[in-house]
Parts: C-alpha cells; sequence; structure tokens
C-alpha cells in the first residue's frame, strides 16, 4: 500500500495533527480531498497511522479495531461504496448504561454492531471468515458512537480513512456468547431511541456474514504491516444507518441473542 502514496512525510504529520486537534477540541474541517484531490487510500491509512502513534506516544491504548461501511444501508447513507477499518482505543470505551457527554463530540451518531473478541492472534492476506470464527473467543453486542470530524458529516473514503473512520466512543455490553452457540447471520437488531425504534434491521446486512468484515479487518491491516493480537475488540460495522443523537436521548440497541445495550447522552 506504501507505494501509493502521494503525500510527502510531512504532510501525513501535518495532516495527523490537524485530526487529533479536530477530535480532542471537537470542531469540524473540510474534507481532506477538497486540499488533496489526488490523494490515495494508501494516503490515508497513512495519515490514520500516524494518529494511532501520536495517540499511543501519548499514553491511549490500542485495544482493537473496527470495521466501517461494511452494510448496504450504511454505505448508501454515506455515499461510499468500499468498507474501511478504524483503530480503538481505551479512551474511546464508554461503560454500559452511562452518560455519554455530547459537548466534547461535533454531530454524534450510533450505530448498532456485532463485536468479537479474538482468543487468537489472525494476520492476513487471505484471512477467512472461517478462520476469523475459528480465532473467535466470543462475540458480543455493542452500539457505536461515531463523529465525523468533517463539515457536515460529508466526505468521501479517501477523507474518512484519514480520519480513523469516524471513530469516537463505543460501548459493548449486553450477553457475550460462543460462536458456536449462535447463528451469527440471521440476528435481528432493534435501535430505540426514547423508548421508540428508529432502525432495525439483521446481522447478513454486514457483508453476509459479520465474520467476513473481521477477515477484511485482518487482511487491510497485513496491507499496513499489523496483525490483529489475540485479545483484540473488533467491531464489524453497523448493521443499519446511524441514527443522530442529542443530549437527553436514551438509546437502547436490543440484539436477538445478545441481549441490550443501552447509554444516555447529556451535554
Ligand atoms: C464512517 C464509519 C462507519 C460503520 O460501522 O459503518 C462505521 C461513517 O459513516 O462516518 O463505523
Ligand atoms: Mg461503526
Amino acid at each position: 500500500m506504501s507505494s501509493n502514496l502521494t503525500l510527502s512525510r510531512e504532510d501525513i504529520v501535518r495532516l495527523s495533527e490537524r485530526f487529533e486537534g479536530a477530535q480532542t477540541r471537537a470542531y469540524a474541517i473540510p474534507k481532506l480531498t477538497n486540499e488533496y484531490p489526488g490523494m490515495t487510500i494508501a494516503d490515508s491509512y497513512a495519515v490514520q497511522t500516524q494518529l494511532r502513534r501520536r495517540f499511543i506516544e501519548q499514553g491511549h491504548k490500542l485495544i482493537g479495531w473496527k470495521a466501517g461501511l461494511t452494510s448496504k444501508a450504511k454505505m448508501v447513507q454515506m455515499g461510499v461504496d468500499v468498507p474501511s477499518i478504524g483503530f480503538l482505543t481505551d479512551r474511546m470505551a464508554r461503560p454500559e448504561n452511562s452518560a455519554i457527554s455530547v459537548s466534547d463530540l461535533i454531530h454524534p451518531r450510533v450505530e448498532c454492531e456485532v463485536a468479537f473478541v479474538m482468543k487468537h492472534e489472525l494476520r492476513g492476506p487471505n484471512c477467512t471468515a472461517e478462520q476469523v470464527l475459528a480465532a473467535t473467543d466470543y462475540v458480543l453486542p455493542a452500539v457505536e458512537v461515531i463523529d465525523s470530524r468533517f463539515s457536515g458529516f460529508k466526505f468521501d473514503l479517501e477523507s474518512v480513512i484519514a480520519d480513523n473512520s469516524s471513530s469516537a466512543r463505543f460501548v459493548g455490553g449486553g450477553r457475550a456468547r460462543y460462536v458456536e452457540d449462535i447463528d451469527l447471520r440471521t440476528l435481528g437488531v432493534v435501535i430505540e431511541i426514547n423508548g421508540e425504534m428508529v432502525a432495525m434491521g439483521a446481522s447478513a446486512a454486514v457483508l453476509g456474514h459479520p465474520a467476513e468484515a473481521i477477515a477484511m479487518v485482518v487482511n487491510i491491516l497485513a496491507e499496513l504491516g499489523e496483525v490483529l493480537p489475540a485479545g483484540s475488540f473488533v467491531m464489524s460495522g453497523a448493521i443499519t444507518e446511524a441514527i443522530a443523537v442529542k443530549p437527553g436521548d436514551s438509546v437502547v440497541a436490543r440484539f436477538q441473542e445478545l441481549g441490550s445495550v443501552s447509554m444516555r447522552f447529556v451535554e
């Protein structure tokens, strides 16, 4: 992937600083391709990698990865037709049933996802869904709170990957299950906000089977020269479109077989 770089080392470092500022101080910036129309996906992952290194240097702990834009509903909503990945750190995690502040976010949206916890390391390329299932310790339901750093939540694939695929917060919870005990393809999910159903779907919406999304994460990691370590927490991508939230909103994501995940949003 590094062979397709068009940005200089200086540009990559400067852009990672731009994202760090926008994330930590919660302000929107124009999408990157306005300034760098010729940038490539390799450039985008180079900026994301630099951002990850900056956070790790500051003491953030890498706890896993996420797949993004893995369902038709998300691709249609965002106008992008290729999935992406992003990294997850300890600073993004929030406890189940907690109050999540929106004052340090720009325009948060919630998504419901199946999360995998790995018992064995996985390496690409050519990682398959079968290998993912064999390497999985258990799955659990999760809600991701995404927050694009781009104005109007508008972007293209190059821009969103550089922005760590809009990663902001996430909440894992519900009931953990072994993959052999459930059919991961047919899990129904419902999202409720303030008691009203706002979205619903089934897990096959994610690339036909959520384990396919984890295999994709492993194969993109291989292109970045990385492996997926044992113990990683990996989210497979939103099943339905993302739903905007505001202070006062109470969110419950109900998953068939996996229980529910709740949180509320405050100022
Ligand atoms: C990009 C991140 C998408 C998902 O689960 O599809 C994502 C975005 O839509 O802002 O996290
Ligand atoms: Mg997501």
